[in-house]
């Protein structure tokens, strides 16, 4: 039995190229080649104009095969739908949704496009992994073709309320594209929840128990909450203070007796990098015995700089910096460091060791993996504190952590005050309840688990799926959305047939 690992983006690595510490697509990787594989995707590159092609590479017992995008289909599929539309809505932010037909269309074509190649390469046997928002209808085309394989979904990302979900157009045939999957995970109990009504409201799913039944297909819809791989962060981080790495030694220097506090995102709007600016000053204005104490360093390296919102933000979170570093900072001493570059692993490891307390605070998050890491890089005999916001799905695991609500200034700049000023004994006694959730919950632990799932899943008597997801009627008004509630099928289902579904990666 292949398996074969779908995502938006595929890094084929140096042929002499070590493995990083932890990360998804290294336990992806090894994931492949326990067992041998086939990972494919979009190469990263843009071309003028399409030609399509798949070039193959072979890596030990792992096949790589990418094709690259044209410029019209990096705007429409990644840019666009994926990251203007599916992004924000999944991050329940219905304010900075920005539709096009043109891009969903763009979307649809390039799910369709990635079905066909990838259809030519599978054998009857393989088991196939798709993962992430840009790819959500990619298993309803594959089924289109005939393809009878069982395929898995996984969304890295929240799945919002019905409600929310319900206002992006043609949700409704997007959504019920899933049933063309086998098993679709999510990262907690809440985006499973809010996964399953959504079928049931958007397109008149039956549930019974963890299955969805949609017309003659019944997919199996679970959370599978992600990991990292703790034991080598763990090993990075002890190092790190044996053999640190340049950024850390001066950092250390820097730093003197200072305490840190850290925030590590992508720059995007989902991760509250202005929120928490601004919770860190309101911290100091209410405190102001620690003025000259303790610092702020937030490292965020730009992310999707093309997408207008986040060329906003990049200046929004310099303005709010600067404005906080003027009224609060003193002569010898800058309270916030905004540094906008990424570091190696063994460099965001040793950061984190050194910084009593990791700000986690998403306005909303899928996971979010680095609260994760700040646990698995502390000292165990003296730890740091973790503050996570309760919108992170981490938070659902991670309960022994300081819970905040990242819209609530105060509350945050209160909870920096208690991580500082917390007690060894009950520092330590929540870091050890919180190491032993990530220890048990690893990335081989999730992946294992995952592909579990999906080969005990009884496909036998699955129907073939005659269509896939309905291309944007040419019609000027908006399609009729339905909120049908267990009722007659809406225009999804009639477009996606009595079966079928979809998948994505940044
Ligand atoms: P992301 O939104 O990318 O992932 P997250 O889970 O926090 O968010 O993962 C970010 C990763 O990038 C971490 O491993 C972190 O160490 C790394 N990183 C961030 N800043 C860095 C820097 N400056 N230098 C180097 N590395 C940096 C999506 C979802 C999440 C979900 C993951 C995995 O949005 O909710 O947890 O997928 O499923």
């Amino acid at each position: 039995m292949r398996l074969v690992i779908v995502s938006n983006r595929v890094t084929i690595p140096d042929r002499h190229e070590k493995a990083a510490a932890g990360g998804l697509a290294v336990a992806l990787r090894e994931a492949l080649e326990t067992q041998g594989g086939l990972w494919f995707g979009w190469s990263g590159a843009v071309v003028e104009t399409g030609a399509h092609e798949v070039r193959s590479t072979q890596r030990g017992k792992v096949s790589y095969a990418v094709t690259d995008l044209t410029e019209a289909e990096r705007q429409s599929y990644y840019l666009g739908f994926s990251n203007r539309a599916l992004w924000p809505n999944m991050h329940y932010r219905l304010g900075l949704t920005e539709f096009s037909r043109t891009d969903y269309t763009g979307y649809l074509a390039v799910n369709r496009r990635f079905a066909k190649a990838l259809s030519a390469m599978l054998d009857p046997d393989d088991v196939v992994w798709i993962h992430d928002y840009h790819l959500i209808p990619m298993a309803a085309e594959l089924r289109r073709r005939g393809v009878r394989n069982r395929i898995g979904y996984f969304h890295h990302i929240p799945w919002p309320p019905a409600e929310v979900f319900g206002a992006l157009p043609f949700s409704a045939t997007l959504i019920s594209t899933l049933a063309a999957y086998d098993l679709v995970g999510l990262q907690t109990e809440i985006d499973v929840r809010n996964l399953i009504a959504g079928l049931e409201a958007l397109c008149g799913a039956k549930r019974a128990g963890d299955r969805v039944r949609l017309g003659r297909r019944e997919t199996k819809v679970r959370a599978f909450p992600i990991g990292i791989d703790v034991e080598a962060f763990r090993k990075l981080a002890a190092l790190s203070v044996r053999a640190a790495p340049r950024p850390i030694k001066t950092t250390r220097e820097s730093l003197g007796e200072r305490q840190l506090v850290i925030g590590v995102d992508r720059l995007d709007y989902s991760k509250g990098i202005v929120q928490r600016l601004e919770a860190f000053g309101q911290f100091l204005r209410s405190h102001p015995e620690h003025s000259r104490r303790v610092g702020l360093l937030q490292i965020a390296p730009p992310s999707r700089s093309d997408v207008p919102e986040y060329a906003e933000l990049d200046r929004q979170s310099d303005e709010v910096a600067g404005r906080l570093n003027a009224a609060l900072g003193e002569f010898d001493w800058t309270p916030i460091r905004v540094v906008k570059k990424a570091y190696s692993r063994n460099a965001l490891a040793g950061f984190y060791r050194r910084a009593q307390v990791g700000l986690v605070t998403p306005m909303r998050d899928g996971m979010n993996l680095v609260a994760k890491e700040y646990v698995a890089a502390q000292d165990p005999l003296d730890p740091g504190v973790l503050v996570l916001s309760r919108f992170a799905g981490a938070a659902q695991q991670l309960g022994e952590a300081l819970i905040v609500n990242p819209y609530d200034t105060h509350e945050v700049a209160e909870a920096i005050r208690t991580a500082l000023a917390m007690p060894k004994s009950e520092r330590i006694r929540r870091f050890e309840r919180l190491f032993a959730t990530i220890a048990s919950t690893d990335i081989a632990w999730w992946t294992r688990r995952y592909l579990a799932a999906l080969s005990e899943i009884d496909q036998s008597d699955a129907p073939p799926v005659r269509t896939g997801p309905q291309q944007p009627p040419r019609r000027k008004q908006p399609p009729k959305l339905q909120l049908v509630g267990g009722a007659a099928p809406n225009e999804a289902l009639a477009a996606a047939g009595a079966a079928s579904s979809r998948s994505s990666r940044r």
